[in-house]
């Protein structure tokens, strides 16, 4: 095919066929032999290249190295490595469209969402730059005379940062570039499904750091869970762990890391829904709907899973929906005008038909899609945009849970407060929307009574944050905050201190002593 050989020519400029982890010799035969995973192309099933995974001693030998390497990182003045993750950002820029289609052959993100992921790694690069002369600490008033009090933040170890395959670069790039800055030391575990954009963005940040003078900061373990991760989540010596994922995962490693008093940074799974009122601008809700739910083929943590619509423009609305849908190309992700391409694994595929056959059989109507498909001939993992319409007062059970698909719910409301309660049923606490030019509705649906999530849109869908916000949701999806605003606090340790510079011995609260 000829995009995907495009890509494969990608691949060569990113200098991936001389990484002593990539093979391009494939073994041949069912499953690759011990120790090494081939990932796939999932529009072609195509093998991409064979990568050798790491095992308990290349394990212990990396963190062992990212010990040591952090020893020397935390005492590089913070606007120092910022000005190191600015080289990386300039690197990232040269290499964007390289990467871009990478993100596209190993995962099967349409081009310009490749792209878009590879823009967000640039952007937080360049957020992370400006920080790393921000890191402030307050100072406070002491209550004794000649004393001083202030708060100060300082690097806080080695980090492990987990990520899945739907975001194989930017959310690697949300923590490696603010941690960086912070004095951090990287670990970075990724997807088995995506491996080779991690080597590729890895290698990139490695390679500039050494380059001046800092090797050893951006590191890399790829492995299954019970030789690495396990090992990782469990390892004292990394201070905090940061995963994306499932909810099931989130709670494996929140769990294990608490058992050693370590910290997590958790984004888990969303259960998101788009709010659609009486007086929405229906034509931008419409278009908003279609992306958020269709949009990385329903694969983001941020995809609308469900819409809740006024009882008195519902019909009208998946109507127009429903047309929409129909007219989505599907396809090859990296040929032109294609908006949806496959999913990511056979597996994932069986989660859709799963899905769609409980959502029958619990009373939901399919109005559209529903079944596999092979576009222009094309094998891979491809599944049709879906519109499932549940009956009324019926809230479909299989709708409460987050099936990494394009499968889109919808529900009917007559009040707001339903609706409201609706969006908040749910387990998952990610992202959330709503249509409606009535500030008195927007507002409600932002107060404290309204969307329990950690993102709220008014008038946009429920994906496509900025980096410049914190990014992460409450209940299920695990209370994490990452990128933008002060979420960089997570990443350094804070220290309160105290300095007497009197002669006296002041107690504080008064206390005489002696
Ligand atoms: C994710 O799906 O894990 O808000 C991250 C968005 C993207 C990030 C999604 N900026 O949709």
């Amino acid at each position: 095919m000829h995009s995907e050989l495009h890509s494969r020519r990608s691949l060569h400029s990113l200098g991936l066929q001389a990484d002593p982890r990539v093979s391009t010799e494939i073994p041949t035969g069912a499953a690759p032999p011990h120790g090494w995973v081939v990932p796939r192309s999932p529009t072609s099933l195509a093998p991409i290249a064979a990568v050798r995974l790491d095992d308990a001693a290349s394990y212990e030998t990396t963190i062992t190295q990212a010990t040591e390497t952090f020893r020397r990182w935390r005492e590089v003045p913070a606007p120092v490595r910022g000005q190191v993750v600015r080289a990386i950002g300039e690197e990232f820029r040269i290499h964007k469209e390289a990467l871009g289609e990478l993100v596209s052959l190993e995962v099967g993100k349409i081009r310009a969402e490749g792209l878009g992921e590879i823009q967000e790694a640039i952007d937080i690069a360049d957020f992370a730059v400006g920080l790393s002369r921000q890191l402030y600490g307050m100072t406070m008033p002491s209550e004794r005379g000649m004393h001083r009090l202030y708060e100060q933040w300082l690097p806080l170890g080695p980090v492990g940062v987990i990520t899945a395959f739907n975001f194989p670069a930017a959310v690697w790039a949300w923590n490696a570039m603010l941690a960086a800055v912070c004095g951090d030391v990287l670990i970075w575990k990724p997807s088995l499904l995506a491996p080779l954009t991690a080597i590729a963005c890895n290698a990139i940040a490695e390679r500039v750091a050494s380059r001046m003078g800092h090797p050893g900061v951006f590191r890399l373990v790829i492995g299954n869970d019970a030789e690495v991760g396990e090992r990782l989540v469990a390892d004292r010596r990394v201070p905090l762990i940061s995963a994306t994922g499932s909810c099931r995962m989130g709670r494996r490693v929140g769990q294990v890391v608490a058992q050693r008093l370590g910290r997590t940074l958790l984004e888990l799974g969303g259960n998101n829904a788009v709010i659609v009122h009486e007086d929405a601008d229906l034509d931008l809700a419409l278009k908003s709907v279609v992306f958020a739910a269709v949009g990385t083929a329903g694969q983001r943590c941020t995809s609308t899973r469900r819409l809740i619509l006024h009882e008195s423009i519902a019909d009208r609305f998946l109507e127009r929906l429903v047309a929409a849908y129909r007219s989505i190309r599907i396809g090859d992700p990296l040929a032109e005008g294609t908006l949806v391409g496959p999913l990511i694994s056979a597996a994932a595929v069986e989660g859709y038909d799963r899905a769609v056959k409980a959502a029958s059989e619990q009373g939901g109507k399919v109005l559209t899609g529903g079944k596999r498909l092979s576009p222009g001939g094309l094998t891979g993992y491809f599944v049709e945009p879906t519109v499932i319409r549940a009956p009324k007062g019926n809230r479909l059970p299989i709708a409460h849970e987050e099936t990494f698909a394009p499968i889109l719910h919808a529900f009917t409301y007559r009040d707001l407060d339903e609706a409201i309660a609706m969006n908040n049923e749910v387990d998952q606490g990610l992202s959330s929307a709503i249509f409606s030019l009535n500030m008195r509705a927007t507002e409600r649906f932002l107060g404290p009574s309204g969307s329990d999530c950690g993102l709220a849109y008014v008038n946009l869908g429920t994906s496509g944050a900025e980096i410049g916000g914190a990014f992460g949701g409450e209940k299920d999806t695990g209370g994490g905050r990452e990128s933008g605003s002060d979420s960089w606090k997570a990443y350094m340790r804070r220290q309160t201190c105290t300095i007497s510079y009197g002669t006296e011995l002041r107690l504080a609260q008064g206390i005489q002593f002696g």
